[in-house]
């Protein structure tokens, strides 16, 4: 945890405005986290990674996070989405091939959604067609993060005919090297925040994928990749306490600093209060975090509470966030100032791996399944 924060406040942070303005990759930045193990945080020793619990896990998140989300997400979404499925359903085979490297920082990225197809993922269009000894495989996926830099690509695609649609059971994954024949990059996306994250579509025309190339069973690919998001859900929470916590951290030394009416402005109650208000809900944030990992790492199922996490997480990171530029007034609308980027990194954890209209919905399936 240690190496973590002083990692994130010594060669992450420094940076963070310049790559925010500039759209710069932090590639310098990942290669020396890899070297340091972060991309193997979830992986067995076995497989070269450093076997850390969910809750370790999540605190180290937090801690990359108050320096910079924009590294933090490719770091959260290559530890928890693409490293988990590989866990729960690769062959050794494929685990052995694929985990050390991506444990040394060999980047791998997640594609589920597409430009028509991303709360009602299971809507997905690309299509791998059985050639009989393995797949022809095209289309287009959406918003893929890291996807320009990953030499591992999870790819859901259709599995299912035409003529015979199964919905969510129609749907595989595939494990892709980037560099496979018919792999397409598009350009980054000009984004609002998470500036530097790069992300891209990912077409695939005419990509052949042999059995080798199949993660777990056919067909099972879209189950493979909601569980991942229970995992992936509670890293964007971590992220989004380590964005609120940087808000208030700024906001507390702002208020101690500038002063109006000749008094430093943290000695009004307005701005006390707003303080108070944003150290409470930040750590009702983490202590709910905190409960999620636990249980995971207890063995239960924690798809409501990963979804409750992320809920609370992010709507709390957007409040704190805009409290912050508040409290700066006219300095927080300025881009010279952190917080004006930290309220645009806020935003996106509201979106990604699941809206936080989907998280409701999860969490209101689940307490209807708890009556039955
Ligand atoms: N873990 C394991 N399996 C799960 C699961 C979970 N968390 N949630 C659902 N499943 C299973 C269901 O049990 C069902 O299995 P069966 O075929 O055996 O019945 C299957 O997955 C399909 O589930 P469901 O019928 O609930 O699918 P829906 O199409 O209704 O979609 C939501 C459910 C909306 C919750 C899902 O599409 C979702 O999470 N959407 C958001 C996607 C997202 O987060 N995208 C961001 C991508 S990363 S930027």
């Amino acid at each position: 945890m240690e190496l973590a924060r002083e990692f994130a406040a010594n060669e992450i942070a420094p940076t963070a405005a310049e790559r925010d303005r500039t759209k710069a990759p932090p590639t310098e930045e990942f290669r020396k986290l890899g070297e340091l193990g972060f991309f193997g945080m979830l992986i067995p020793e076995q497989y070269d990674g450093l076997a850390l619990d969910t809750l370790t896990y999540m605190m180290v998140i937090e801690e990359l996070a108050v320096a910079d989300a924009s590294v933090t997400i490719t770091v959260s979404v290559h530890n928890s989405l693409p490293t988990s499925m590989l866990l729960q359903h690769g062959s050794e085979e494929q685990k052995n091939h694929w985990l050390p490297r991506m444990a040394r920082g060999e980047l791998a990225a997640f594609a589920l959604s597409e430009a028509d197809a991303g709360s009602d993922a299971a809507s997905l269009r690309a299509q791998a067609v059985s050639d009989g000894s393995g797949w022809i495989l095209n289309g287009t996926k959406a918003w893929v993060s890291h996807g320009d830099c990953a030499a591992l690509l999870v790819v859901m695609a259709r599995t299912d005919r035409p003529e015979d649609r199964r919905g969510a059971r129609g749907i595989s994954a595939f494990l892709i090297p980037r560099d496979m024949p018919g792999v397409q990059i598009g350009k980054p996306e000009d984004k609002m925040g998470l500036r530097s994250s790069q992300t891209v579509s990912v077409t695939l025309r005419d990509v052949r994928l042999s059995p080798e190339h199949l993660l777990g069973q056919e067909g099972h690919g879209f189950i493979y990749a909601l569980e991942a998001l229970d995992h992936g859900r509670l890293g964007v929470a971590a992220q989004a306490v380590g964005i609120a916590r940087a808000a208030l951290e700024c906001s507390i030394q702002y208020a101690a600093e500038r002063k109006q009416f000749d008094t430093p402005i943290k000695d009004f109650q307005g701005i006390q209060f707003k303080l108070a208000d944003m150290a409470t809900r930040v750590a009702a944030a983490r202590a709910l975090m905190y409960e999620a990992a636990r249980r995971k790492d207890a063995g239960m199922d924690v798809t409501e509470l990963a979804g409750m996490a992320k809920l609370y997480g992010s709507e709390m990171a957007m409040w704190v966030t805009t409290q912050a530029v508040q409290i700066y007034g006219g300095y927080g609308y300025m881009r010279d100032y952190p917080v004006e980027r930290l309220f645009r990194d806020a935003k996106v954890t509201e979106i990604y791996e699941g809206t936080s209209e989907i998280q409701r919905i999860v969490i209101g399936r689940g307490l209807h399944a708890q009556q039955r």
